[in-house]
C-alpha cells in the first residue's frame, strides 16, 4: 500500500478510535439513567483493535466475508458500521441504552448487520470457524457459493477459554483455509497484566492442530531500529523483558520511562538508546506491530496464501492504544475523563458541534467510506427453504417401542423424502450410533470434505466418508455440537442455504454444552437436536449419566422449544411440525401452535412402552384432533368418563405426565378407578408449549388489567379446577405450576436427587414414581382441595 493510502487508513483509524471512545463516554456521561447502576463499556479493550479492525473494514474484507467481532470491541464495530454510513447517528449516544446499540455485537439486537452474536468469551472465537465447516458442507452438497473468509477477531485472554481448544482440536474443523482468527495481542486480561508471554505455548498448539500462525510483533519504527548497528541487543532485550515490565512503560515518559525500560538491561541497550531522544524513547519502544497498518494487512495477506488449514495472526497490541489509560494493568473498564475526551476531542481537530460527523465525504477518508461501503454491501439472504414438510412419516409401532427407537426412524423415512431429504444434515459428539442416528447415517453416509476409502466393511453401520454425506461427526466435545447446530441453523445467512440441522446428545451433558446452546439461540439459530436418553430411566446407568434438571432449562430456556413425548405417533408428528416451522412457512395449516422461531429440543428414552393406549386415544379423538392437540402441548389419553361410566359421581383428578414414565401413570389411574376415583390422564407433549400459552394469556391480562383466560391448549387436555399429580422422570419443579395453571391443588412427582444405579422398577420406586405414589398423591391433591 502507497503511503497516501496508509495515511487516508490513518486518518480514517484516528476518527474510529475517537467514536469508539466517545461512544462509550456518552453511554457513561451524556445519559441519566438514575437508577445508580453503572453503564460501563470497555474503552482500553476497544483501542487495542482500532487499527486491526480499521484495515479489515477500509481495506481488506470482502462483502462475503464473515466477521465475529471480540464481545468488548463492539463500539469499534459500530463506529466503522456508521463511518462506512451503515448505522444511522442517532444510534452514537445510545451504547447499552434500550433499542440502542447492544454491549456486545448482537446479530438479532443490534441496527446494523452483525455477522455473530459475541459476549461469553471463547465463543465468538469458535463460531466462524464452525460457519467454515457449514460452508464447506453447503458447497460440497449445493454447489460452490461465492468466496468467503470467516474471520473471528478476539482477545488474547479469551484463548484461556476450553472451547477454542475443543474447536480447534476437532478433525471436522481441520483444513479450512478460510478462517482467519485475529488474535487482540495486548497481553492483558480483565484484572491482569497476564504473567509472562504465553506465545510459544499457544504457537504451539495451533502448530500442533495443523494451524498456520502468524505474528506481528513490531511496528516499523522499532523494525528500523532493529536494522541499524547494534539493533539486536535491543530486539533481544525488548524480547526477553517481563511482560509486567513492558506494560508499565505505558504509563511513563521522559526520564523516568527511560530508567524503568532500562532496569535489568545490558550496557549495550543503555548505550544504544542512549542518542535517543527522551521524548523519542517511549513511542519507539512501544511500537508494537498490531498497530501499524502496513504490518497488519501483510499479516491478512500471508493467510490469504494459505488455503490448506485456518490461520491465526497474533497482534501485538496496547490495550487503551492512543488513549491516556494505555497499557495500564487496571485499565480493562476504565472510563476517560471528561477533561481526557476533551482533549482527545480537540487533537482530532473536533468541537462539540462536530464531534459526531462522519468523515468529509470529498475528503480522501470520506472517499474511501464510499467506495467500501458499495464494496461491502451484500444482497438480502432467504431464510425460508421453500419445501414443504409432510405431517407425519406415518410411523407405526405394534409392540413397544421407544422415542429413541422412533427418532431414528423417522429420520430415516424422511431421508427418503425426496423434497425434505437433500436439507437434512445430522450431527454427534461421537454418539450417533449409541442415540439412534445409525439408520439415517446408513442411508446418507457420513460428511467428508474429500472421498474417504472404507477399511472395514460392517453391516450396521455403512460409515463411508464422502463429500456426499449428510452427518458431520465430531469428537467428544457438546460445545462443539451446539456451536455446530448454531451454525447449520444459521446456514441461510451465512451460507446463503437454509438446512434443517439435526444433532443428538445424551441428554445430560445438555448441561456440557448449555453455554454454546444459548449461544446459538440467542443468535437466533433454528435447528432440532435430541437429548437421549433422559432422566434416571436409563435406570443401570447410574447418577452420572442421568439428567434430573435438563426439562426446567429446555422449558426456561428462550428461543427453544422443549418437547418430551411418550409415544411413537405424537414425536412423529412433533418432529414432522419443527422441521416443518425451520424449513418456514410450510408448516401445515392443521397445526394449533402459532409459528414459532428458534430450536427445537427432544428429551427422550430408551424405554419401551406400549403404545396400545395412544391409539386408543387416537381413535376415540380421530387424527386431526390429536394431532392439533398433541402439537399444541398437550392431550387427554384417558379421559376418565369414557374410561369409567360407573364413575360419574366419584371424585375426580387429573394425573399430567410427561414421556417415560406414562406406563405408571396410566396404571394408577386403572387403581385409582377400583378405589372410586375417576382419573383423567393427560399426557404432556409439549410443557413449554403449555407454559407459553398460559403465560400469553396472564400476560395479556396483566398488560390489559383484565381477567385473564384459560388458553385452548389447557381448556382441551385439562378440566378446569380438578386437583392435579403431575409425574416427570426430570425435577418435580418443572411441572409443579400446572396446578396453578388449571386452578387446583397439585402434587408433583419427580426426581429431586441425584440418581444412582438400579432397574426402572427400583429407581421408580426411590423417587415415588410407582403407580402406588401415584395414587397417593393422587389422593392427597384430592384432599387438599
Ligand atoms: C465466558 C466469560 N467469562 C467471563 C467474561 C468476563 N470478561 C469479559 S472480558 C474479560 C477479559 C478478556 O480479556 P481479553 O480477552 O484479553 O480482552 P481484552 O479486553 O484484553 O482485549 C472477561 C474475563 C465473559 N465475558 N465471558
Ligand atoms: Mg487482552
Amino acid at each position: 500500500m502507497n503511503q497516501h493510502d496508509l495515511d487516508v487508513l490513518d486518518e480514517i483509524q484516528r476518527r474510529v478510535l475517537w467514536l469508539a471512545t466517545r461512544i462509550v463516554d456518552a453511554a457513561n456521561h451524556d445519559r441519566d439513567t438514575g437508577d445508580g447502576v453503572k453503564v460501563g463499556g470497555h474503552q482500553a479493550s476497544s483501542a487495542s483493535l482500532v487499527t486491526a479492525m480499521t484495515a479489515l473494514w477500509f481495506h481488506h474484507l470482502d462483502a462475503e466475508d464473515r466477521v465475529a467481532v471480540k464481545p468488548h470491541a463492539s463500539p469499534v464495530f459500530h463506529a466503522i458500521q456508521y463511518l462506512l454510513g451503515n448505522l444511522d447517528k442517532s444510534y452514537l449516544p445510545k451504547l447499552r441504552a434500550r433499542g440502542g446499540l447492544q454491549s456486545y455485537p448482537s446479530r438479532t439486537k443490534d441496527p446494523d448487520e452483525v455477522d455473530f452474536s459475541t459476549g461469553s468469551v471463547g465463543l465468538g472465537a469458535a463460531a466462524p470457524l464452525f460457519a467454515a465447516v457449514t460452508r464447506r458442507y453447503v458447497d460440497a452438497h449445493f454447489g460452490p457459493r461465492p468466496h468467503s473468509r470467516f474471520v473471528a477477531i478476539i482477545g488474547d485472554a479469551e484463548l484461556d477459554e476450553g472451547n477454542i481448544w475443543e474447536a480447534v482440536a476437532d478433525p471436522a474443523t481441520t483444513g479450512l483455509g478460510n478462517v482467519m482468527w485475529l488474535v487482540d495481542f495486548n497481553r492483558q486480561s480483565l484484572d491482569r497484566v497476564v504473567p509472562g508471554i504465553r506465545i510459544n505455548q499457544w504457537r504451539g498448539q495451533f502448530e500442533a492442530a495443523g494451524w498456520h500462525v502468524v505474528e506481528v510483533k513490531y511496528g516499523r519504527k522499532l523494525a528500523e531500529a532493529y536494522a541499524r548497528p547494534g539493533g539486536e541487543t535491543l530486539r533481544d532485550w525488548i524480547d526477553r523483558m517481563p511482560n509486567e515490565q513492558y506494560q508499565s512503560l505505558f504509563g511513563l515518559a521522559g526520564p523516568a520511562l527511560r530508567k524503568q525500560f532500562l532496569d535489568g538491561a545490558s550496557a549495550e541497550v543503555a548505550a544504544f538508546v542512549a542518542d535517543i531522544g527522551d521524548d523519542e524513547l517511549g513511542p519507539l519502544v512501544t511500537d508494537l506491530g498490531g498497530h501499524d497498518a502496513q504490518a497488519m494487512l501483510d499479516a491478512y495477506a500471508q493467510c490469504d496464501a494459505v488455503t490448506d488449514r485456518p490461520s491465526v495472526v497474533f497482534a501485538y497490541t496496547v490495550k487503551g492504544w492512543g488513549l491516556p489509560i494505555a497499557g495500564n494493568p487496571r485499565n480493562h473498564s476504565a472510563l476517560l475523563t471528561t477533561e481526557q475526551v476533551d482533549a482527545l476531542r480537540a487533537a482530532q481537530g473536533l468541537t462539540a458541534e462536530t464531534e459526531w460527523d462522519r468523515l468529509d465525504p470529498a475528503s480522501p477518508a470520506g472517499i474511501r467510506a464510499g467506495e467500501r461501503r458499495e464494496a461491502l454491501s451484500r444482497p438480502p439472504r432467504e431464510r425460508a427453504l421453500g419445501v414443504t414438510v409432510p405431517e407425519t412419516t406415518r410411523v407405526r409401532a405394534n409392540k413397544p417401542v421407544s422415542t429413541q427407537e422412533v427418532f431414528g426412524r423417522v429420520l430415516v423415512d424422511l431421508a427418503r423424502d425426496p423434497q425434505v431429504a437433500p436439507y437434512l444434515v445430522t450431527t454427534a459428539p461421537d454418539v450417533a450410533t449409541s442415540t439412534n442416528l445409525a439408520g439415517f447415517i446408513n442411508k446418507t453416509g457420513v460428511f467428508a470434505p474429500t472421498e474417504q476409502r472404507s477399511w472395514t466393511e460392517d453391516r450396521m453401520l455403512r460409515w463411508t466418508e464422502s463429500p456426499a454425506g449428510q452427518h458431520i461427526e465430531l469428537g467428544i466435545s457438546e460445545m462443539n455440537l451446539f456451536l455446530l447446530l448454531g451454525q447449520l441453523g444459521l446456514s441461510w445467512d451465512l451460507s446463503g442455504q437454509p438446512l434443517l440441522p439435526v444433532g443428538t446428545v445424551y441428554d445430560p451433558f445438555v448441561l456440557r454444552g448449555l453455554d454454546a446452546f444459548l449461544y446459538g439461540t440467542y443468535s437466533g439459530s433454528r435447528f432440532v437436536v435430541a437429548g437421549t436418553p433422559s432422566g434416571i430411566t436409563l435406570a443401570p446407568e447410574g447418577g452420572a449419566h442421568q439428567s434430573t434438571i435438563t426439562a426446567s432449562v429446555g422449558l426456561e430456556l428462550p428461543g427453544v422449544t422443549f418437547l418430551e413425548p411418550a409415544y411413537a405417533g405424537s414425536l412423529d408428528w412433533l418432529l414432522c411440525d419443527a422441521f416443518g416451522q425451520i424449513a418456514g412457512g410450510s408448516a401445515p395449516a392443521a397445526t394449533a401452535a402459532p409459528a414459532e422461531d428458534g430450536a427445537y429440543y427432544f428429551r427422550l428414552s430408551t424405554r419401551p412402552i406400549d403404545q396400545a393406549p395412544f391409539e386408543a386415544a387416537r381413535a376415540r379423538l380421530g387424527d386431526a384432533v390429536l394431532r392439533r392437540q398433541v402439537v399444541a402441548g398437550a392431550y387427554r389419553l384417558v379421559d376418565a368418563h369414557q374410561a369409567y361410566p360407573d364413575l360419574a359421581d366419584a371424585p375426580v383428578v387429573q394425573l399430567a405426565a410427561s414421556g417415560a414414565v406414562l406406563p405408571e401413570v396410566l396404571a394408577a389411574a386403572a387403581e385409582l378407578a377400583e378405589e372410586g376415583v375417576a382419573a383423567h390422564v393427560v399426557d404432556v407433549t409439549s410443557l413449554d408449549r403449555l407454559y407459553r400459552a398460559w403465560q400469553r394469556t396472564l400476560r395479556q391480562g396483566v398488560r390489559t388489567a383484565t381477567v385473564p383466560s384459560v388458553p385452548g391448549a389447557l381448556r382441551s387436555a385439562f378440566a378446569d379446577r380438578v386437583p392435579v399429580v403431575t409425574v416427570h422422570d426430570a425435577a418435580s419443579h418443572a411441572m409443579a405450576w400446572l396446578g396453578s395453571a388449571v386452578g387446583a391443588p397439585a402434587v408433583p412427582l419427580g426426581v429431586d436427587e441425584f440418581g444412582q444405579s438400579g432397574s426402572v422398577r427400583d429407581l421408580y420406586e426411590l423417587h415415588d414414581l410407582l403407580p402406588g405414589s401415584i395414587v397417593n398423591a393422587a389422593l392427597a391433591a384430592i384432599a387438599l382441595r
